[in-house]
């Protein structure tokens, strides 16, 4: 029978089968299972892993690549001004869901607040045109047959969205801490079914979203607002675009996203 990875705690999995039954294994290591995982499942519930057909990965501040999920449609990029996302996570998250092949959605919360709603209107300006942006989230908006991982920082309002969606089931959800930051109330991945077979993966807290193997030239393919940019015709050949003379890059696009662009280069020491 198949199967899928709903969550997954250390060596410790819940599957849960096409005949929505559920149980949980402790698997060995080398079958390193990831929360959306494909599974074959043999009557002795020995498990084999079918091929991804994609994977959302980040490089941890300890430098271990974590899987946040796999085989997804979309990546639901969930951002809040309290506590506030930086916008250069969102840059991270929108150039990672590019290099990965995965389609980014900019979702704002907590729009019952002024400040949020203010913040939508600078996402508006920053994203327009590159990024689709939902707010508030509709899962309407998305074509049938999603799966969508729901990613940002602490607190944004990531598991407060699935409860809202799926009033049936209930994900903890946390207070901000006093300095308005996400007390990292969700502490594993997991998955939730929603009618017409479509899927919807609460995550934990991130505070970026760097990929391992991101060369220079993807950041510049991948950054938002850099779409339009070819052909490029910088002084020289081999230029990083980032700050030598007579770039066209530099040229050709607003200061504010410039900056962005050489934070984003930064934070992937390039
Ligand atoms: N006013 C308001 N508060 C919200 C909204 N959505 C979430 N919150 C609050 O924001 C806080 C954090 O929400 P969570 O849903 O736990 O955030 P999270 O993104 O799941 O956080 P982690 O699991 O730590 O990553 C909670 O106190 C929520 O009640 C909203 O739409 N409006
Ligand atoms: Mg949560
Ligand atoms: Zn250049």
């Amino acid at each position: 029978m198949l199967g899928k990875v709903k969550t997954n705690f250390g060596l410790e999995t819940l599957i849960q089968l096409t005949n929505n039954e559920c149980f949980r294994v402790r698997t060995k290591k080398k079958l390193d299972l990831a929360v959306g995982d494909h599974l074959q499942v043999a009557t002795n519930n020995q498990i084999s892993k079918l091929a991804r057909v994609n994977e959302l990965k980040r490089k941890t501040a300890s430098l271990r690549i974590q899987i946040i999920a796999v085989n997804l449609t979309h990546v639901g990029i969930v951002v809040s001004k309290f506590p506030v996302t930086p916008i250069c996570f969102i840059d991270q998250a929108i150039v990672a869901c590019r290099y990965y092949s995965l389609e980014p959605i900019i979702i704002v919360t907590k729009l019952d607040l002024l400040d949020n709603e203010i913040f939508l209107d600078t996402i508006k300006a920053k994203y327009f045109n590159t990024v689709s942006i939902c707010a508030p989230f509709n899962i309407n908006f998305l074509p049938s047959k999603f799966r969508i991982a729901l990613i940002g920082v602490s607190g944004s309002g990531k598991s407060t969205l699935v409860n809202k969606i799926i009033p049936n089931v209930y994900q903890k959800t946390g207070e901000l801490n006093r300095k308005m930051f996400g007390n990292h109330t969700t502490s594993g991945a997991m998955l939730f079914d929603l009618p017409g077979g479509n899927e919807i993966i609460d995550t934990p807290g991130i505070r970026n979203l760097i990929t391992a193997g991101m060369s220079a030239d993807q950041i510049f393919e991948y950054f938002p607002g850099f779409e339009n940019l070819y052909p490029i015709k910088c002084r020289y050949k081999n230029c990083s675009h980032q700050l030598e003379p007579e770039c066209s890059i530099k040229e050709n696009v607003t200061n504010e996203i410039y900056a962005r662009y050489l934070r984003m280069c930064a934070s992937y020491n390039l």
